[in-house]
């Protein structure tokens, strides 16, 4: 049994005020007992939104890292800043980090190590862009991505990683990949993980990301290969974040 996951990624938004509101409303809020929920906000309410959740079941989480653990990197954060403010989860490999900070395979990998020696688990994102999709590339780029990153890690490394299939075309856009669309390609990515291990493979948690809302979770979440959602703009609302958590159970 895997054991869902909800992630709200806040990209660069939020505020204090919202730390507090998530932390009120998930401190008394019913939550399915088999599931994990977690925010990942903007390193600077990180202490904040550490103290809101504390009576909460929400977990902390980090939307990219440094590959180092101390130095010269002006403005960078690193795995052990983050793990010192509680932080379970880290992004690696964003399509934003990807695209808009040209991030290579190679630095998601660096990052996802990073994670891996302080205790953070890496959730590993990969998805296709539209040209790649349209012209039928989908499995090929995402199973790049994936195999890039996986085949470089030792096995108990694999098995403390969290994959979230995300389509850049889907991303903020306001058009999620159909349950079927989503379904196909991470029974791809589950199938090419039992290349490696079929353990692996069956205990390894995916995650669906693209515009992911409570009119659609439910349908996403009811998929056999989904195992969680990775959500952007539907995370900022306590509502929505907490009707999409509800629809995990
Ligand atoms: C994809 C997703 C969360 P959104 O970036 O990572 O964002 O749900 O806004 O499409």
């Amino acid at each position: 049994m895997r054991t869902p996951l909800i992630a709200g990624n806040w990209k660069m938004n939020g505020s204090t005020e919202l730390v507090e509101a998530f932390g009120q409303a998930f401190s008394s809020a019913a939550l399915p007992n088999s599931l994990e929920a977690a925010i990942f906000p903007p390193y600077p309410y990180l202490g904040a939104a550490r103290a809101a959740f504390a009576e909460s079941p929400l977990a902390l989480g980090a939307q990219t890292l440094n590959p180092h653990p101390a130095g010269a990197h002006t403005g960078e954060v690193s795995g052990p800043m983050l793990r010192e403010f509680g932080v379970q989860y880290a992004l690696v490999g964003h399509s934003e980090r990807r695209q808009l900070y040209r991030e290579s395979d190679e630095q998601v990998h660096e990052r996802l190590l990073a994670a891996l020696e302080v205790d953070i688990v890496p959730v590993l994102c990969v998805g296709e862009s539209l040209a790649e999709r349209d012209a039928g590339h989908t499995l090929q780029v995402v199973l790049h991505q994936v195999g890039y990153v996986m085949s470089r890690l030792e096995p108990a490394q694999r098995e403390r990683v969290i994959i979230a299939y995300e389509p850049v075309w889907a991303i903020g856009t306001g058009r999620t990949a159909t349950p079927e669309q989503a379904q196909e390609v991470m029974a791809g990515i589950r199938a090419y993980l039992a290349e490696f291990d079929r353990g692996l493979a069956d205990g390894l948690r995916l995650l669906y990301g693209g515009s992911m809302n409570a009119g659609n979770a439910a349908e996403l979440l009811a998929q056999p290969d989904i195992d969680g959602g990775l959500v952007g703009g539907a995370s900022l609302k306590v509502d929505d974040f907490l009707a999409i958590c509800q629809s995990a159970g």
